[in-house]
């Protein structure tokens, strides 16, 4: 029994008992152990390639293998904060594991070193298994790991020294030790976090890049919005999404920092002609300027994910038809500097509409979470089919071919935008006095357009809205209709008509696999 091996000395002051202050003392010792291995391992990385820091790599990991509906879960929970979840979610655990690795390392100093050990394994593991990974990504995660090993040595030994001396040297004393080496284990792993973060923000090589881009103006812009597009309601989503109001959809835990110096777009695959371009040989191809509303796949009925903007790009179909594409093809494959795939049907890019690989976004470069320097476009599909940010290769392919990252994730291979309508005005619950209230909103339906948009109070017969101006198909429009309100719990129901004479659908469907539909609905109280 330990009591016989370290006796209690009768001396000792009362205090918590040993137990507890083992745990307190484990709970230093792992956090410590971990956060030094991950602050110099982040460290290297900031060196080496921010991606490679382990932490970023675990948690694409976990966006990739995440099952379709933990990611619908968190789209729908989280919205645009889902990446700080899922990080927030990794440290978490890795914390926790951390504690009871180091209340484990108290007792066996192998027990310690082993889960560092396993921690490693798994570091390098996701790391290489990361798009783009090269043999010295691996180089943050096993520098991160002898830091962490020699932290673990340091607080254990002292641990040790403090629970052998217990008995026979004053208390007071070894705690010391022990704090002083917590302490400077902390410094160390807080220095070289600090260290790592000011690194990764003096690189930030696609902010610098980006404040250096000039867009030329474009050849051919867009024509003015007149006026009339606005329903001028307050509460209605304005007709141009302003870039810092844009909804941000995409797996990239953090922002992909491009130089324009060295970027490269290359298209290859099935093509007699393949070639590549600089930034400034794309720009040379001259640019066109385009309003065009951008939505997601994951946006459920009533969503916030959709965004209008003034884009400027280079036209897709006459690099296409000039690079030859071989017979049979019908895909073509875009990949990001980030590893991601995006699969577009060839026909949708080349049946005259303007799929555009744009460079500005409201008359700025594009910015840098939406994909600088070069995003794909292409109306009327879903951003995930048409519109891959970070854009780096194109390849002309077939679906039978190739699955790109969101087919191979169940997601269908071609999807066109829905007919779709959202009530902006009142939000859900809204109080409101009785007499003229109005219902507005916004409706869509890219490559055909908007021909009508009907409103129902409870159940009562559909009226029309008035719709504002609809300059482009490609566009959304916004609709007010102003209801004499009667007291009373009221449901407003909003479905939409598009160019081809189709109401838009009353059935149900989750955002999987092709996009959500169904009326959406709010309730509001007139008093
Ligand atoms: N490289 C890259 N491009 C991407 C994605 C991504 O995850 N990675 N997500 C796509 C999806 S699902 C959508 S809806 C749009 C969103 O574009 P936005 O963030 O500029 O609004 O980008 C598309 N392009
Ligand atoms: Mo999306």
């Amino acid at each position: 029994m330990s009591t016989d091996i370290e006796p209690r000395p009768a001396t000792r002051r009362p205090g918590p008992p040993r137990s507890i202050i083992t745990v307190v003392r484990g709970l230093i010792v792992g956090l410590l152990t971990a956060g030094t291995a991950l602050g110099v391992a982040h460290l290297v990385a900031a060196l080496i390639n921010p991606a490679a820091d382990p932490v970023l790599a675990v948690g694409g990991v976990v966006i990739d293998l995440a099952p379709q509906p933990v990611k619908a879960f968190a789209i729908r929970a989280f919205g645009a904060h889902d990446k700080i979840v899922l990080l927030a979610g990794v440290y978490s655990l890795l914390a926790l594991t951390a504690v009871v690795l180091g209340v484990a390392a108290l007792r066996r100093r192998r027990h310690g070193l082993a889960g560092l050990a396993a921690f490693a394994a798994l570091g390098v593991t996701a790391v290489l298994s990361r798009p783009n990974a090269t043999p010295v990504d691996i180089l943050p995660v096993l520098t991160g790991a002898v830091a962490g090993t020699a932290a673990l040595l340091v607080l254990v030994g002292s641990a040790r020294t403090l629970a052998i001396a217990a008995s026979s040297r004053p208390r007071l004393l070894n705690r010391r030790q022990f704090l002083a080496a917590a302490a400077g284990t902390a410094l160390t792993a807080g220095a070289a976090a600090t260290i790592g973060q000011a690194i990764g923000r003096y690189s930030a090589v696609g902010e610098r890049s980006r404040a250096d881009v000039r867009i030329p103006p474009p050849a051919r812009p867009a024509p003015p919005l007149p006026a009339s597009v606005s329903a001028n309601v307050d509460g209605v989503s304005p007709f141009l999404t302003p870039n810092q109001d844009f909804y941000r959809v995409d797996t990239a835990l953090t922002v992909p920092q491009v130089d324009v110096k060295t970027w490269q777009l290359t298209l290859d695959g099935e093509v007699d002609r393949p070639r590549s371009w600089t930034f400034e040989g794309l720009l040379a191809r001259g640019l066109v300027e385009r309003d065009i509303t951008l939505n997601c796949v994951s946006n459920e009925v009533g969503g916030p994910y959709i965004g209008t903007a003034r884009w400027s790009g280079v036209l897709l179909a006459p690099i296409l038809r000039e690079a030859g594409i071989r017979p049979g093809q019908n895909q073509l494959v875009s990949r990001s500097v980030e590893g991601m795939t995006i699969g577009t049907p060839l026909e949708a890019i080349l049946d005259g509409r303007d799929a555009l690989l744009a460079v500005a976004m409201n008359g700025e470069p594009l910015p840098l979470e939406h994909g600088f320097p070069v995003r794909m476009l292409v109306p009327g599909l879903y951003g995930y089919v048409g519109a891959c940010k970070w854009l780096t290769s194109m390849s002309v392919s077939t679906f039978d071919a190739y699955d790109a990252y969101w087919v191979q994730r169940g997601w269908a291979a071609d999807a066109p935008v829905k007919t779709a309508s959202r009530i902006d005005t009142p939000k859900p619950f809204a109080q409101r006095a009785a007499g003229p209230v109005v219902i507005a909103g916004v409706a869509w339906a890219q490559r055909r357009g908007i021909t009508a948009v009907e409103v129902q109070i409870d159940d009562g017969p559909w009226r029309q809205a008035r719709l504002a101006e609809g300059p482009s198909p490609d566009l959304w429009r916004q609709w007010v209709y102003r209801w004499d309100a009667k007291p009373g719990n009221h449901t407003l129901r909003v479905r939409a008509t598009d160019a081809t004479g189709v109401v838009q659908t009353d059935q149900r469907a989750a955002p999987f696999p092709d996009g959500a539909t169904g009326w959406h609905s709010t309730t509001v109280t007139i008093t």
